[in-house]
């Protein structure tokens, strides 16, 4: 069911395998980002995007919302998940159907089963916002892939090694992008360069990126 609703979305989806462990559909879900995208308005009512401190106290270019059961956050405190949105105090909104549903199917094509993502976190990129290199480290099961979609405006991802000293590779993620990171590349370092200015007609001046991770202890 969720293998089928991936595989209509695009009859021949161009697979590439960058690395062990790294695969990227391109294009996979420009016929989708519609709908999918239609669900962030309800969501981002909920909880709006923000700009987070890190603990060092610089504020992230990125600005960010979540949805599902944990939303990666950051403050002074640190960098982790919580189950409610500090701006609010209220549980983050819940996963879309459509979303937890592609995820699945994204992370089975790419050979990992029964991945279901209990935490999205949103990512909204003007021009200039970037990520700079990291690893993400602070899911409790690090067995499980990770799942990422981009959307509207292009941008440089950083595709770096296990280690600072690993040379790094860049790659163009494009609207309706699909990457699935797991196994041996679940802690690579990786960012994403400036982004430059553009108009997108679904996501007008800006680069939408959708993370979907098994971020808590799974369920017994
Ligand atoms: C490689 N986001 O939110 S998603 C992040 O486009 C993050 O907003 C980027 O990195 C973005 O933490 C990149 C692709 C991605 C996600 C997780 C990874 C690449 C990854 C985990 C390990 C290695
Ligand atoms: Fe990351």
């Amino acid at each position: 069911m969720q293998t089928d609703l991936f595989a209509t979305l695009t009859p021949q989806p161009e697979r590439l395998d960058l690395a062990p462990g790294v695969v990227l559909w391109r294009q996979q879900l420009t016929t989708a980002a519609p709908a999918l995208l239609a669900e962030l308005p309800a969501l981002l009512a909920c909880s709006p995007f923000r700009h987070m401190q890190t603990p060092g106290g610089h504020t992230l270019s990125v600005a960010m919302s979540n949805c599902g059961s944990l939303g990666w956050i950051t403050d002074r405190q640190g960098y982790r998940y919580s189950p409610v949105d500090p701006q609010t105090g209220r549980p983050w909104p819940a996963i879309p159907a459509s979303w937890r549903a592609a995820a699945s199917a994204a992370a089975q094509a790419a050979g990992f089963a029964d991945f279901l993502p209990d935490a999205c976190l949103i990512n909204r990129y003007a021009p200039g916002a970037r990520m700079g290199l990291h690893q993400d480290k602070d899911e409790a099961n690090l067995d499980a892939p990770i799942v990422s979609f981009s959307f509207g405006l292009a941008a440089r991802f950083l595709l770096g090694g296990l280690t600072r000293r690993d040379k790094v590779e860049r790659i163009w993620l494009t609207h309706g992008d699909v990457l699935v990171w797991g196994g041996p590349a679940r802690l690579r370092l990786h960012g994403i360069q400036a982004v430059t200015p553009g108009q997108h007609p679904l996501t007008g001046a800006y680069r939408i990126n959708l993370t979907l991770r098994q971020a808590g202890r799974p369920q017994p």
